[in-house]
This record gives structure tokens, C-alpha cells and sequence, in this order.
């Protein structure tokens, strides 16, 4: 097992990185840092870091090496010249990325050598290494998370979710749709409310209560009802949203705005309606997302 102050690499020193790597001085764990753009590292060289002149350098100063960069893609293209320095290393990858990316990434590891963990930060970068924040892991060597464990702890609450490397990302993004679908039904709510000049922070308290009290609800209610297939309903069904759901593009319409953000959850009222679906609850429409 690691010791509680095992020294790491940080590879991508973006809001995010910088904020990983600074968590990791501040509890003590002797940090090397390096960022394409090598500017990057100055304050966290102030904080204490080790700034490293190359990725390479980086990889080979510690057994652990964190990486956070834009996207996968740029993760492949710093990693895979670097497999050599990186085998027999634990490559913890906190990049947001699909499970197919991470499945991608944990095989080419695995055929160099190299222990790949995935993650999935859910926080933003001021959130890190408080109590709000959480990390998800995944990947094939749950001993080598388990060794980790006390240095990304560091970096946030830390939650294994299986061996399977894709699950980390797929956890992450099912939790990011639910944060996006909220983000978009408020960025249209204030569109709505400010249509006719109502000032959006006197609108928030109201939004906040409504929109946090539905969510407990709903989310409960698809759960139960996904996990018992009974979808019926005597709260709000869906033929009763169907029917009510045209006052709202029309009124978006009406208020000059656009409805291309909520068009779509008519066809799907309008589909479940249509194959017979009228008296169920939302439930029922996780099942109409799938593909024939
Ligand atoms: N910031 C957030 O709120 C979210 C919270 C949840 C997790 N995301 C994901 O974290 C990844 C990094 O996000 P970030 O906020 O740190 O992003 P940036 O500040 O834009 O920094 C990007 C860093 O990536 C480096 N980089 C990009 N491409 C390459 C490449 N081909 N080779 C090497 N490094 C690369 C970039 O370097 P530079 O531009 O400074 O030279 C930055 O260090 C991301 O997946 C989020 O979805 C953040």
C-alpha cells in the first residue's frame, strides 16, 4: 500500500490539473508537474510542485502518474510515444472520455505493461479536496486502485466502481446527462420568465424549490418504476403531459423564443402516447430512448 504521502506525476496542468496537482502538495505528497504549455506549472512550482522539462521526465520520476488533459485523443497522442517509460507505472486517467475510450486505453495499456485506472471527477476544479467532491475509478486492477487509494483520496472522495475500465466514464457521463438535461430546462426557464422582463433573481428561489423538489420525485419514481417494470401511474402520466406539452412550445414560440431544445420531448410524449404508453409515468420513457 502506498504511503500517505507517496510522491505522483500530474501530466496537463488546465484548471483542472492545477487544481489535482495543488491538492496533492497540500497534503504532503511530493508532486512533479508538467503541461504542453510549460508556463503552466509556475504557481504550482511556488506551492512546491517539481516541474518537469518533458512528459518523459515526468512519467519516470513516480510510480503513479495522473493525467488530465482536454480529451482522449490528446491522451493517446502524449501517452503512446511514452509506453516504454510508462510500463510497469499506474496511469490513473481523470480525462473526461466515453467507456469505449477508456476500454481503448486500459487494452493498449495492458498490452505494454502499464496499469490503467480510469476516472470520472465529478466537481469542478474549486470543488476539488473538499467534501463535495468525488472521483469515480474503474479498471481491470482493483489491488493497484486499492494502493492508490490513500494519494487520490488527496484529490477528492474516492469511488471504486468495478473492473470493468468503461465504467468510471459511464457513470460520469449518466451523471453529467442529468446535470445537462437540468441545465438546459433552467437556461430555458429563464428564457421563458425573461420573455416578459421578470428579473431572473427574483425568479431563482422559485426555480431552485421547484426544480429540486420535481427531481427527488422523478428520480426516485423512474428508478422504481425501471426496476419493477410497472410504469403506471397515478401522479402525472404521460398522456396528460402530451396533451399539455404544446402550451409550452407555443408559448415559447409566442414569447419569441426558440423550441428546438424542448421539440424533441413532444415526439417522445407523442410517441409513447401512439404505442399505447398514455397512462404510464416517465418511466416509460427511459425504455423509448433505445434504439429499435
Ligand atoms: N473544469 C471542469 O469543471 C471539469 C470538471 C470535470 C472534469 N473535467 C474534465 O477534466 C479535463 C481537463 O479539464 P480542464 O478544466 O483542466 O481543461 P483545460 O483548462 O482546458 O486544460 C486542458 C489541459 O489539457 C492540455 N492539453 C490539451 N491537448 C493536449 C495535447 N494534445 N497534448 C498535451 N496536453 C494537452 C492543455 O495543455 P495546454 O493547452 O495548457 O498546453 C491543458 O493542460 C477535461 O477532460 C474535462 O472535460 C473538467
Amino acid at each position: 500500500m502506498a504511503s500517505t504521502t507517496a510522491p505522483a506525476s500530474v501530466l496537463g496542468l488546465g484548471l483542472m490539473g492545477t487544481a489535482l496537482a495543488s491538492a496533492l502538495i497540500k497534503a504532503g505528497h511530493p508532486t512533479t508537474v508538467w503541461n504542453r504549455t510549460r508556463s503552466k506549472t509556475g504557481p504550482l512550482v511556488a506551492q512546491g510542485a517539481t516541474p518537469a522539462d518533458t512528459a518523459r521526465e515526468a512519467i519516470t520520476a513516480n510510480e503513479l502518474v495522473i493525467v488530465c488533459l482536454t480529451t482522449n485523443d490528446s491522451v493517446r497522442s502524449l501517452l503512446e510515444p511514452e509506453a516504454e517509460a510508462l510500463a510497469g507505472r499506474t496511469v490513473v486517467n481523470l480525462t473526461n472520455g466515453t467507456p469505449g475510450q477508456a476500454r481503448e486505453l486500459a487494452d493498449w495499456a495492458a498490452a505494454h505493461g502499464i496499469t490503467y485506472i480510469d476516472g470520472g471527477i465529478m466537481a469542478v476544479p474549486q470543488m476539488i479536496a473538499t467534501p463535495a467532491a468525488y472521483i469515480l475509478y474503474s479498471g481491470t486492477d482493483e489491488a493497484a486502485f486499492e494502493a492508490h487509494r490513500p494519494t487520490l483520496a488527496a484529490l477528492a472522495d474516492t469511488k471504486w466502481v468495478g473492473k470493468d475500465p468503461g465504467l468510471a466514464a459511464l457513470y460520469d457521463l449518466s451523471l453529467l446527462t442529468g446535470m445537462y438535461g437540468t441545465a438546459m430546462g433552467v437556461a430555458q426557464a429563464f428564457a421563458l420568465i425573461g420573455s416578459e422582463g421578470i428579473p431572473p433573481l427574483e425568479f431563482a428561489p422559485l426555480l431552485t424549490e421547484w426544480v429540486v423538489a420535481m427531481a427527488h420525485g422523478n428520480i426516485a419514481g423512474a428508478a422504481e418504476g425501471l426496476a419493477t417494470g410497472q410504469h403506471l401511474t397515478d401522479v402525472s402520466n404521460l398522456a396528460m403531459n402530451k396533451a399539455a406539452f404544446p402550451n409550452f412550445t407555443s408559448a415559447y414560440e409566442a414569447q419569441g423564443l426558440r423550441t428546438d431544445l424542448f421539440a424533441p420531448l413532444q415526439d417522445l410524449l407523442d410517441r409513447a402516447v401512439e404505442q399505447g404508453h398514455g397512462e404510464d409515468g416517465f418511466s416509460r420513457l427511459t425504455l423509448l430512448l433505445k434504439k429499435d
